[in-house]
């Protein structure tokens, strides 16, 4: 993630309410947008947004989770935090998914939450949008949370929820204010960024590491959510050592995909099976470990910001805690004194590569789909992934150039987290064109937010792929609960006169060359939405590939 690094800067005090400073911190932090749904207990946080509108865009959202949604895709987007407010209660229980996707995904979004008045707080008189101890729960959500209970300490504890969001391990965090503290005032300093320690890099660690990998017979990386900023410290690294890295979803873009080092499943598995020494970097090593099988013969070097994951599952030979980018570097200027001579693996590695694409071309249909994006798609361009067959394929297919540009939901993997998700990636990067490929029923989840679209005039793309089920679901009904269908097939409105009605650029595609067509005329539309709907049937299944039996350890 993004640090910010700058020196705590405080300006003259002056009178100010609750509101108007959390939003001056914010703005002082450099966030330029709110993503937000207003309601009664928030109106004179909006009053202040209405007075701050020429430094903070206010984007209302029809839905808490498309507020939250598009936070959370600005933060993907941009690796920088990202605010939204709601109100109490249903409010903030309607964000409550992407705040727990913010979570597993260690994006830094800050949730702004509204309250009761403050001197109710935990009376159960039934205040409007009340809910019992939402504190309680939002501290279960989020590792760091406060109310503010008086102006005087509204911009520290902004600037300190801000900075716990970027601090070790990234992560969303959430503030509470009472409706009647926001409109509290007083003489306030504001607190700008405040500085963030770095932890200490572990010189013998550092040594240690050098000397596993520079022996390494079969070195491999792999690379997580973590990662995101340390790609051209993980490409040196794999030029060094002739290691291939290996990335899913989070992971993927770090190492460009026309390296023939890079690998997504299932020949990083394969090679998972072969290597001596793992490099993993801020990833949780789950798949590897309770799929792919470890056994003693594997020396598993960690980098993560949070020294908890190091041994979650298994004690590793050497550890290092902190950001990926210093670390890696380094371990760049260490590695020479201790590396072997290496002959390259490009031949070797592409051949693998293309043995893996021969039986993968089982997924033709979503190949062929996936192929046209890519062909037009600019190399920055960003795709964002949703939990449909096209989805599943694109994780283990789909040419992924650089970090940032392959956003696709952590271990919550939940539906219908795309198109509210895009919005606010392409909102956030209005610069490059940003595409959505969702299902029928993902789409369905936050397709209202059409609407949110094109009231901000946001350009995303987005393919709807529309077999008229929870196709998944309705194959494994089939596969394996002898096709006693249930709760899997969808009713949908012609998705092409559904967006326009919104007043939404809207086409059908049926063929690749035909979505080429369609995407390149999205692309060029920058002034709102577009959505490409494209009719298809069953589609082959993705987890033989996905879901695979270990190679180590048995
Ligand atoms: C929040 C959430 N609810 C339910 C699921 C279970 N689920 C996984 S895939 C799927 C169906 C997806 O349907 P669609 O978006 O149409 O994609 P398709 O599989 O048809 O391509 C469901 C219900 C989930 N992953 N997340
Ligand atoms: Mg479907």
């Amino acid at each position: 993630m993004a640090k910010i690094s700058a020196p705590k800067a405080t300006s003259a005090p002056s009178p100010m309410t609750t509101a108007e400073a959390v939003i001056a911190t914010l703005v002082a932090h450099g966030l330029d947008s709110l993503y937000a749904l207003p309601g009664l207990q928030n109106d004179l946080l909006f009053e202040a947004l209405y007075r701050f509108s020429d430094r903070l865009r206010t984007v209302h959202t029809r839905h808490e989770q498309g507020a939250a949604y598009m936070a959370l895709g600005a933060a993907l987007a941009t690796g920088k935090p990202q605010a939204y407010a709601v109100v109490p209660g249903p409010g903030f229980l309607n964000s409550a998914a992407a705040l727990l996707t913010a979570y597993s995904m260690n994006a830094p979004v800050l949730a702004l939450i509204g309250q009761i008045p403050d001197a109710d707080i935990g009376r159960g008189l039934g205040h409007l949008h009340e809910i019992r101890d939402q504190g309680g729960i939002i501290k279960r959500l989020v590792d760091h949370s406060a109310r503010i209970r008086k102006p005087q300490e509204a911009s520290r504890t902004t600037a300190l929820a801000l900075r716990a969001m970027l601090m070790g391990r990234p992560g969303p965090a959430a503030l509470e204010s009472g409706m009647d503290v926001w409109g509290h005032s007083a003489r306030i300093a504001l607190q700008g960024p405040l500085p963030i320690p770095e932890p200490k890099i572990d010189a013998a660690a550092i040594r240690r590491a050098a000397k596993r990998l520079g022996a390494a017979k079969r070195p491999m990386i792999v690379c997580g959510g973590g990662a995101q900023d340390a790609a051209e410290e993980v490409t040196a690294l794999s030029a060094m050592l002739q290691a291939p890295v290996l990335g899913y979803r989070r992971g993927r873009g770090i190492l460009d995909s026309r390296d023939p080092l890079s690998v997504t499943l299932p020949l990083g598995r394969e090679l998972w099976g072969e290597a001596d020494v793992i490099l993993a970097v801020g990833t949780r090593l789950l798949i590897q470990f309770r799929q792919w099988g470890v056994d003693r013969d594997l020396v598993v070097i960690r980098v993560d910001a949070d020294p908890e994951e190091h041994d979650r599952l298994r004690k590793p030979a050497v550890t290092l805690t902190g950001d990926a980018k210093p670390i890696l570097q380094r371990l760049i200027a260490e590695l020479p004194a201790h590396n072997a001579k290496r002959a390259s693996r490009s031949g070797e590695m592409r051949e693998r590569q293309a043995r893996w694409r021969k039986r993968l071309e089982k997924l033709s249909p979503q190949i062929a789909f996936l192929e046209a994006i890519r062909a037009e798609l600019p190399e920055d361009g960003i795709f964002v992934d949703e939990v449909t067959q096209v989805g599943f394929a694109s994780r283990l297919l789909f040419p992924v150039y650089k970090p940032r540009t392959f956003l696709s939901p952590g271990y919550q993997d939940n539906l219908g987290w795309g198109f509210a998700t895009a919005l606010g990636a392409q909102h956030a990067r209005p610069d490059v064109p940003v595409v959505a490929i969702t299902g029928d029923g993902g789409f369905m989840y936050t397709a209202n937010e059409l609407a949110t679209a094109m009231l901000h005039r946001i350009p995303l793309t987005t393919i709807v792929f529309n077999d008229g089920a929870f196709g998944n679901v309705r194959r494994i009904q089939q596969e394996r609960y002898g096709n006693r269908l249930i709760g899997s097939e969808l009713a949908n409105p012609d998705f092409v006169a559904f967006a326009e009605s919104f007043g939404a650029e809207a086409v059908r595609a049926s063929t690749p060359e035909e979505l080429r067509r369609a995407l390149r005329r999205a692309f060029a539309n920058r002034s709102g939405p577009s959505v490409i709907e494209i009719t298809v049937g069953a589609m082959p299944s993705p987890w033989e590939f996905i879901f695979m039996d270990a190679v180590r350890g048995r």
